[in-house]
């Protein structure tokens, strides 16, 4: 359902879950003022227990924001849960003609009409700034809902540490939030109680492997990333990892402390299927729904889930490995059309930027040397001037882009964002680049010529390859990319 459908509604009333934080006030909150210029009348209620952490009282004290605690409600003709189910069991339901939900959890309920649910993103305060930016919004006149919205994000995605979704960084970023009183409500955040609550969590310390596990009781999610943060400066510990109950399911913070670990994947690896999770390479979380884990505890599915990620990869540095590439197959890159684009024409030379795809954010500098391709996916990946002059030919004409989120380049000195699509022309490869690949018979972490501190990684039936000539500039490609762009010689 649109924001526009809802506003034709006399009435609406929106409901957090039941143990409000600042992600689902925050959301009430927009869409109550969004509603509200509409001339709709609405009303913003939470039912459970009366709001007592201090950093929640306090965001709702100073951003003046409505929200009532109620026990009972008469029937609604459009009820909009936020951040939560309508029906599930972390938000009480209440008997309404029709409802709406808008979510960034695992769907938990039937499917019905009106599920706006997009678990990629780390705070639903992402999916409701992206939906009011669609309908014109205006932030500059609502300084509190800005505020709110960012606070919201800042605390389920932990200080953007886990946030997921290049949606999430943007919001971040996003001008217009009272920064100084978010300092203050992060400052506020603890109580003595919740002290305890880390002691608690940090000798409840299990090693599986290499790896650090937490189990915390219910807590503020702030809580999991600190415990994360001291556990995993432990010496033996490759990387750390803490859980604790949160809404209907169990939230995780994972730290990494090594190179051959990155902390966003292995929060994917450990909640594929049954949840969400992602953030960066030292820092990520998740979110697990308890009903996808059918019976098992969230203890046992998450240890068998780190036994299961430590087994299973090889290490493949390009700089020092022995890949046997002469023995492999021949393949022909295909003349399909993709995009690249010189990062001169898109920012100064020198200038440091950070280019923002779906797949993460990538850091390289403007040059004259460094262009950015955008292959069939619409995947991005910079490649040095030379190596693209060698295998590609430029097309004529215009490139046409396709897909969830537009790469944007940041700059990093002055924050300034560009569209990368104005600057993309068509190019295809030469008829003449022959390649050795292989397809993968066992999981892998690539480190390639370009980066020694971040891999890609590779899963069964994806393509390990080099080109012919240089064996140490290998990669790796996604399976149905490969078969779609190469063919054997
Ligand atoms: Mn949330």
């Amino acid at each position: 359902m649109t924001l526009k459908a809802i506003a034709d509604f006399d009435e609406v009333v929106i409901q957090c879950h039941d143990a409000p934080d600042p992600d689902t006030i925050a959301c009430g909150f927009a869409l109550s003022r969004f509603l509200d210029e509409r001339g709709v009348k609405v009303r913003l209620i939470y039912a459970g227990a009366q709001i007592t952490k201090p950093n929640v009282v306090l965001m709702i004290k100073a951003l003046a924001i409505p929200l009532e605690h109620v026990v009972d409600l008469p029937r609604p003709k459009m009820l909009i849960t936020v951040d939560c189910q309508y029906g599930a069991g972390n938000v009480t339901r209440f008997e309404c003609d029709r409802f709406a939900v808008f979510d960034h959890h695992r769907q938990e309920i039937p499917n019905a009409d009106n599920l706006v649910i997009f678990p990629q993103l780390g705070s639903c305060s992402t999916l409701i700034w992206d939906l009011l930016r669609k309908e014109n919004f205006d932030f500059a006149a609502n300084a509190a809902v800005t505020t709110a919205l960012v606070y919201g994000l800042t605390t389920d995605t932990l200080e953007g540490a886990e946030s997921r979704h290049p949606l999430d960084r943007d919001l971040a970023e996003f001008a217009g939030a009272d920064m100084a009183l978010i300092k203050k409500l992060k400052n506020s955040a603890l109580t003595m109680e919740d002290l305890r609550v880390v002691a608690r969590a940090l000798s409840s310390l299990q090693l599986i492997g290499a790896i650090g596990l937490l189990r915390s009781e219910r807590c503020d999610p702030n809580l999991l990333g600190f415990a994360c943060d001291v556990a995993k400066q432990v010496e033996s510990f490759d990387c750390c990892a803490v859980y604790a109950p949160h809404n209907a399911g169990v939230k995780l913070s994972i730290r990494s402390s090594v190179r051959e670990t990155r902390a966003d994947e292995l929060a994917a690896f450990i909640t594929e299927g049954v949840g969400s999770g992602g953030g960066g390479a030292e820092k990520s979380g998740g979110y697990i729904s308890l009903k996808a884990l059918t019976g098992v505890s969230a203890e046992r599915f998450i240890t068998a889930k780190i036994e299961a990620y430590q087994s299973r990869y090889n290490v493949i540095d390009s700089r020092n490995h022995n890949v046997d590439f002469a023995a492999m197959p021949r393949y022909r890159k295909l003349p399909i059309p993709i995009g690249f684009a010189p990062t001169i024409d898109i920012f100064e030379d020198g200038e440091p930027i950070c280019v923002r795809t779906l797949e993460g954010d990538i850091d390289t500098l403007a040059s004259k040397e460094v262009y950015l391709m955008i292959g069939v996916e619409g995947e991005v990946y910079p490649i040095r001037k030379s190596r693209f002059e060698e295998s590609y030919a430029v097309l004529p004409g215009q490139y046409s882009f396709n897909a969830e989120y537009e790469p944007t380049v940041i700059s990093r000195r002055s924050g300034d964002k560009k569209s990368i699509i104005r600057s993309v022309k068509p190019c295809a490869s030469k008829a003449d680049i022959i390649i050795r690949a292989a397809p993968l018979a066992r999981d892998v972490k690539v480190f390639s010529a370009w980066d020694a501190e971040r891999y890609f990684s590779g899963k069964i039936g994806d393509y390990l390859a080099a080109p012919i000539g240089d064996f140490n500039d290998l990669y790796v490609v996604k399976g149905e990319i490969f078969h779609k762009t190469y063919e054997l010689v």
